[in-house]
């Protein structure tokens, strides 16, 4: 039976890399028979609100609610629309109406390029930042009061639900114990933000009794960062709040020499709703338009989403694509973030031929 994709590729790059991502998808479908029913949907993006006054039609639930994954390119147009007015009516309705509480953002020095951490190889930093989805500093209680007087006041809350963070912890300590290092990092800043960052820590202490295998490493947020930059081979998984995650998970591939190979997972373990797959990049404006957006977290996101589908083998021939065309370096192929003189099409279309095979 075809697995339905549905395929948003909103703002700026976005709608260049998703091709790229689409082609590498289309040939590794052709080479692993897989039937892929692909539907593109214009809503999600700025110009779909210049239009119609909203980033998504009152019936985008049920619209999406039957696919088997969504294909998301990236979300904001500041010059267009506030961010924070593009992401919360689109990107972040997904990830809650969709409860899709897992972010599994891999970070991973590929072959062929270079780290800007000096002396660092291929195999020196490869871990998962497991980031909370849908909860915590992302929360939309709060408020504002006295506006326009010089007594304004603006308060937004963090919220964690047990059941919140023990689902994240659960799935970042299994994920540990499936990988050969068997090693967690949980971070918070439990020393000044006294209240909820304790309870985190409270949840990992407990769920760690339930997985003796495990080591686990305790970080405030601010040494982790630097520790991400200091010392990258001390992590495997690392769990983190919506907030934390989200830092982290920009830091790492930054650390890794760019942050456009960078894929992310926005999961719904159950599987009771479609999970969605997008480059942890965003819509990049300032380069957007001029072709040169490195189209290796979408195809990398896609082939997160056909693992996710079942289609390990297929999953692994994309990166096996993606390593070996790094590896290669040519630079008339390779993006300017790369140090390449190629572009996104250049790039895409040699990662697909390898697919090809
Ligand atoms: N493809 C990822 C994307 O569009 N990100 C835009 C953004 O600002 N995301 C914030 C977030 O992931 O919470």
């Amino acid at each position: 039976m075809a697995h339905r994709i549905a395929v948003i590729a909103g703002d700026g790059i976005g709608t260049e890399v998703m091709p790229e991502g689409l082609r590498a998808l289309k040939a590794a479908a052709k080479r692993f028979a897989i039937d892929l029913d692909i539907q593109t949907f214009a809503f999600g993006s700025c110009d779909y609100y210049l239009e119609h006054g909203k980033m998504l039609p009152d019936d985008w639930f049920d619209q999406l609610k039957d696919f088997d994954a969504l294909f998301y390119g990236a979300v904001g147009w500041p010059a267009k629309v506030p961010d924070h007015i593009s992401l919360w009516g689109s990107l972040l309705q997904f990830r809650r109406r969709f409860d899709q509480y897992i972010n599994l953002r891999p970070c991973k020095l590929m072959p062929g390029i270079q780290s800007p951490l000096a002396g660092r190889e291929p195999g020196d930093i490869d871990f998962y930042v497991v980031r909370e989805n849908t909860e915590g500093e992302y929360s939309s209680v709060g408020g504002k009061m006295f506006e326009g007087t010089d007594r304004e006041v603006v308060i937004q809350e963090t919220v964690m639900t047990r059941t919140g963070v023990d689902r994240v912890l659960k799935y970042a300590f299994d994920l540990a114990q499936t990988r050969s290092r068997k090693k967690l990092t949980s971070a918070t800043k439990s020393n000044g933000i006294s209240i909820t960052m304790p309870y985190w820590d409270e949840r990992v202490e407990a769920m760690a009794e339930a997985y003796p295998e495990v080591s686990v490493d305790k970080f405030h947020i601010d040494i982790l960062t630097a520790n991400f930059v200091l010392h990258p081979d001390w992590f495997d998984v690392v769990v983190g709040s919506n907030l934390f995650g989200d830092i982290l998970s920009d830091l790492g591939p930054a650390c890794t020499g760019t942050i456009g190979i960078a894929p992310s997972a926005n999961i719904n373990p159950e599987g009771k709703f479609p999970s969605l797959f997008e480059p942890v990049h965003g819509s990049a404006p300032d380069i957007a338009g001029k072709g040169i957006a490195n189209p290796i977290g979408q195809i990398w996101s896609g082939a997160m989403m056909l693992e996710h589908l079942g289609h390990q083998e297929a999953a692994n021939a994309l990166v096996e694509a993606i390593e070996a065309v790094l590896a290669e370096g040519s630079p008339n192929v390779l993006t300017p973030d790369l140090r390449g003189q190629g572009n996104t099409a250049s790039l895409g279309r040699a990662i697909a031929e390898r697919i090809e095979g």
